[in-house]
């Protein structure tokens, strides 16, 4: 099974400031983690950052047919792309939404997610474990 993991804006920059919101990790230790999820379910998997928008829904569009199943941080898009969720339902891939931290528990704004209706499940407010259950969601259909 291969896997497309995206992650949007400013992701790159985990670790450098609010680690009380996103942890202290950074995101050489968030791929590794995610590298390592994916591996011990057998999975490969494509790991992808961006701070565009356009960059992601050519990833999004690129992924047809190739991949079996996506995970996606779409960051701050998660509130404001009509085109990164447009994108998600055209190629139809299996697709779930992670989110470091419990978008739900913070400003209003980003109570409102564009790719929540697309995505299968979304887990949010469980730091890097949120793209481990997501991959072992997408491959074994654990919950
Ligand atoms: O909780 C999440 O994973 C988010 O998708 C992270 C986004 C935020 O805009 C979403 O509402 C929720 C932010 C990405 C990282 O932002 C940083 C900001 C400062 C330092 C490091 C990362």
């Amino acid at each position: 099974m291969k896997l497309l993991i995206l992650n949007g804006p400013n992701l790159n920059m985990l670790g450098i400031r609010e680690p009380e919101i996103y942890g202290s990790r950074n995101y050489a230790a968030l791929c590794d983690n995610i590298s390592t999820a994916a591996a011990e379910v057998g999975a490969e998997c494509e790991i992808f950052q961006s701070n565009h928008e356009g960059a992601l829904v050519d990833k999004i569009q690129g992924a047809y047919g190739r991949f079996d199943g996506i995970v996606i941080n779409p960051a701050a898009y998660t509130h404001t792309s009509v085109a990164i969720a447009d994108a998600l339902a055209a190629v139809a891939i299996p697709t779930v939404e992670v989110h470091l931290s419990d978008v739900m528990k913070r400003e209003s704004f980003r109570h409102h997610s564009f790719v929540s209706p697309i995505a299968r499940k979304t887990y949010m407010g469980l730091g890097f474990e949120g793209y481990r259950r997501a991959i072992r969601y997408l491959v074994l259909g654990e919950e």
